[in-house]
């Protein structure tokens, strides 16, 4: 296939990297129904898609064992200088990098198609945006890529002969094969040939081995956070692992709110929120990914660069989320779900009890057992959904404004058990940063490698995701605070739905029910909410948010106070395990900020 394009760069790193994997076949993106269709057929055929009888234009994945989430130790930012990766990045010198995959990509595309896929992360020709283009061999890549990026003919009238982008190299890892032969076996190489690997020097990513959501959907995880964070720096914004929703009161009077948590720790329910609070609305602007950039008014800026949802799907349910359930009714992907009888998916926490026989996440034959706790559940813990973001009934008017929506509120979250309150708010900016720099949380199922329920640090709900050294990330923050006036600073908060009690029960009901704290937050902003000083920063007064309907006056305090003795240890923790990481390019700011917490505490 000749290339629709005549941007010399563009045409000969296709050339480049043909010749190195030696695909069968070229195939130019055009981003149409057309070939989404073609792509879906193909996977079809070859076993590797189920079409949902019960929901239009859907389809059903089965991955390999090994493939079912990131893959944190076989991520790489390989920048000239190791300090530039930092202590919480994997490092490797980006040449030896290189060799070492220049090794695997030879002739890997040897019997499969090479797709070139131009893609926009942010509204297409929008200043904001940022241009990509993958070469993937992966059919799932091309049909996944279409809901989550702007992808197409467009994007390549929008390049021109000369415009800039970000090379993503992709391939699934198993040569010799078409995806005919692959049998129906989920393609993808063993887990140590995996590599997801970032040039930040260079701007290009290289990943291999993985055909699974962020590891081969560059787009999102590679691009948007860990390669955009580090033009974020350079250019003065951020790039930030963050939800983005508008909040209306009963008056009509709106706020946005962006909110950092760790994966799989509640954005895109948070993001979707129906309010139980009658007369409050909230509406969907991103679920995952926040670009950030101080407008005239020395106000963040935000737009999400995403056109989809690659949501969670345990836990999703009529009750729990009503806005994403309607988001999948249609043309929508699932992995690794169980498939039912009639030709529909079912997961853990769906809302109802598995309709007879299932085929689980494995492909094999099972059936719900309530007697048996035990039971291996029918579908993976990180099994997802993606789906056209316009396809939410709450989408904001405001999602694809290229302007952004500028931000009043910015929490961060994660889960824990304990100490951690249900919320609490910062003094100012530099509090804030410090709230960021300490988030921790229960490891989620969102990554293979990790030991899914120990707490650990997760800084900004982007240890995974910066591309550069993480001490630099806080500075950076520090120094974009000193550029905002007051007025224009955004308020920062700190969130928990998912304090326990000593039986192992939520305290808290979450979901629907966080909309009370939303309005807290709304009303801080505002001036008018009612609040408490404490140690750790402002509070709600007991009366300042509304109880829901089963959670005790006595429930309620425990939500709403300072764990003095949990915060002493946490705070013991910040300086003796976490910050001494950073050496001395933790700013001072930030050790400011913790001694006159362990001031405060007493
Ligand atoms: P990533 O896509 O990995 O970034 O995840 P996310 O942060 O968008 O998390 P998501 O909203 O998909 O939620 C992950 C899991 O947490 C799902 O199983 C949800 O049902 C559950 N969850 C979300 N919000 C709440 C809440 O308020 N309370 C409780 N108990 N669980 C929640
Ligand atoms: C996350 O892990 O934060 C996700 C899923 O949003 S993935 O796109 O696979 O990174
Ligand atoms: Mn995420």
């Amino acid at each position: 296939m000749t290339a629709p394009t005549k941007h010399a760069k563009l045409v000969a790193w296709v050339d480049e990297i043909a010749k190195m994997t030696q695909p069968d076949s070229i195939v130019w993106c055009n981003g149409t129904k057309a070939e989404y269709d073609s792509m879906i057929k193909i996977m079809v055929d070859a076993g590797l898609a189920t079409p949902l009888k019960k929901r239009p234009n859907s389809f059903l994945f089965r991955s390999d064992a090994s493939d079912v989430a990131r893959v944190e130790n076989r991520t790489y930012i390989a920048s000239k200088s190791k300090d530039d990766a930092g202590p919480t990045n994997n490092w490797i010198d980006p040449s030896e990098l290189k060799d070492i995959m220049k090794k695997l990509y030879k002739g890997c595309m040897k019997g499969r198609t090479m797709y070139v896929i131009p893609f926009s992360m942010g509204p297409i020709g929008s200043p904001i945006a940022k241009i990509g283009v993958e070469i993937s061999d992966s059919e799932y890549v091309v049909t996944s890529m279409h809901i989550m990026a702007r992808v197409g003919s467009k994007v390549l009238e929008v390049l021109g002969d000369a415009g800039e982008f970000v090379p993503c190299l992709h391939s699934v890892g198993k040569p010799q094969l078409s995806c005919q032969d692959d049998l129906g076996q989920w393609p993808c190489a063993p887990l140590d040939k995996k590599y997801i690997a970032h040039f930040p020097e260079e701007q290009t990513i290289w990943s291999y081995g993985s055909g699974y959501g962020g590891n081969a959907l560059l787009g999102k995880k590679c691009l948007a956070l860990r390669i955009a964070s580090v033009i974020a720096r350079k250019e003065g914004w951020l790039a930030e692992h963050m939800l983005i929703l508008k909040i209306t009161n009963p008056e009509g009077k709106a706020k946005f709110v962006a909110a950092a948590f760790p994966s799989a720790c509640g954005k895109t329910n948070l993001a979707m929120l129906v309010p139980t609070i009658p007369g409050w609305k909230v509406e969907t602007i991103g679920d995952d990914i926040a670009w950030m950039k101080p407008g005239k008014d020395g106000k963040l800026y935000a737009i999400n660069p995403e056109a989809g949802f690659f949501g969670v799907a345990p836990g999703t349910s009529m009750d729990s989320n009503p806005n994403a359930m309607h988001s999948v009714a249609k043309n929508t992907l699932f992995t690794n779900v169980a498939l039912t009888e009639d030709g529909d998916v079912w997961w853990e926490g769906i809302g109802y009890d598995a309709p007879g026989k299932l085929i689980d996440w494995n492909g094999k034959s099972w059936t719900q057992d309530k007697a048996n706790k035990a039971q291996a559940p029918s579908s993976h813990a990180n099994s997802r959904f993606a789906a056209p973001a316009t396809q939410c009934p709450a989408i904001a008017a405001e999602w694809e404004d290229p302007a952004g929506v500028p931000i009043d509120a910015i929490l961060f979250g994660g889960r824990r058990p304990s100490t951690i309150p249900l919320v609490h708010q910062a003094k100012s900016w530099n509090h804030g940063v410090f709230m960021g720099s300490i988030v921790g949380s229960e490891i989620t199922a969102a990554a293979l490698d990790l030991k899914v329920g120990s707490v650990r640090r997760d800084p900004f709900a982007m240890l995974p995701f910066c591309g550069y050294n993480m001490a630099d990330y806080f500075t950076h923050w520090i120094k974009l605070g000193e550029k905002t006036p007051a007025a224009s600073q955004p308020k920062f908060f700190f969130v928990n739905w998912f304090r326990k009690t000593k039986e192992g029960k939520w305290l808290w009901p979450g979901y629907g029910e966080n909309s009370r704290v939303l309005k807290w937050v709304f009303e801080q902003c505002d001036g008018t909410g009612k609040f408490v000083e404490t140690p750790i920063g402002m509070m709600p007064t007991v009366d300042g948010i509304d109880l829901p309907a089963g959670v005790t006056a006595e429930d309620m305090k425990e939500l709403l106070s300072v764990d003095v003795a949990g915060w002493k240890a946490e705070i013991a923790d910040v300086r003796a395990e976490h910050y001494p990481k950073f050496g001395a390019k933790l700013p001072k700011e930030l050790v400011a900020e913790l001694e006159a917490i362990e001031k405060r505490l007493g």
